[in-house]
């Protein structure tokens, strides 16, 4: 039987985390899975205010600090009202990324200690932590390209390629010292690979074979 589970979509730019939620959302339901899904920074009223302030200020500067203090003052929000009560009710939660992004992106992208990111994670979650994380893995071109044909860059998409180098190494480096929760996608292949690869970790994550 489908367990209940909290299952992260983790990547960097364009590489296709918004289009295989839908699919990974529609194989779980599929296969019986009370799904919630949601998103993050966002998933409540004030996380949505938070994300609008995060990818959408244009000329005031945010610190590092007060970036990665927003996302998981955002996160507080999301685990009290959205994530542990879902939980709770048996669902399982399906969450369009999570503090490995934290780690990435304010970590690896802005230069944070790992060890100051783990000290707020810790207050903030508890003991709460994805059971399983799908890493979208592609060059940091080609997925950048990809994003680059939809709209208006927000304030993470005007960074030069550098620095989403470091967020996809700290991505990286993060699925090679947690291989069993973080499992890495090749997300630079056709769809229909793509589909395929998620459906193998999948069926051992729910099904555990
Ligand atoms: N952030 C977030 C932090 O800095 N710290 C944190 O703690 C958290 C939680 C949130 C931003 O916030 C930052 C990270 C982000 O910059 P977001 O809403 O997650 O932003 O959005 P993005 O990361 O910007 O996500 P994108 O929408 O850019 O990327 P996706 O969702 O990975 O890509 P997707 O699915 O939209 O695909 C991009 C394009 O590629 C095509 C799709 O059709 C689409 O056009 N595509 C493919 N084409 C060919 N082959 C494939 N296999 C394809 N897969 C997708």
């Amino acid at each position: 039987m489908p367990r209940r589970l909290f299952i992260t979509l983790e990547g960097g730019e364009g590489a296709g985390k918004s289009t295989n939620l839908i699919f990974v959302r529609q194989w779980l339901q599929r296969e019986g899975c009370d799904v919630v899904v949601t998103r993050e920074p966002g998933g409540t009223e004030i996380g949505e205010r938070v994300r609008d302030i995060l990818l959408h200020t244009k000329q005031l500067h945010i610190t590092p600090e007060s970036e990665m203090l927003l996302m998981f003052a955002a996160r507080f929000e999301h685990i009290n009202k959205v994530i542990r009560p879902a939980l709770a009710a048996g669902k399982l939660v399906l969450c369009d990324r999570f503090t490995d992004a934290t780690y990435a992106y304010q970590g690896g992208g802005r230069g944070l200690p790992a060890d100051r990111i783990a000290a707020v994670e810790d207050w903030v979650q508890g003991d709460l932590r994805p059971d399983l994380t799908l890493l979208f893995d592609i060059p940091v071109e080609a997925g950048r390209e990809r994003a680059g044909q939809r709209s208006e860059p927000d304030r993470f998409e005007r960074e030069n390629n550098e620095f989403f180098q470091r967020i996809r190494a700290t991505y990286l480096a993060r699925a090679a010292r947690e291989p069993k929760r973080i499992h890495v996608i090749d997300a630079s292949r056709p769809l229909e690979q793509v589909e395929q690869q998620i459906v193998s970790v999948l069926q051992e994550a729910v099904h555990g074979r």
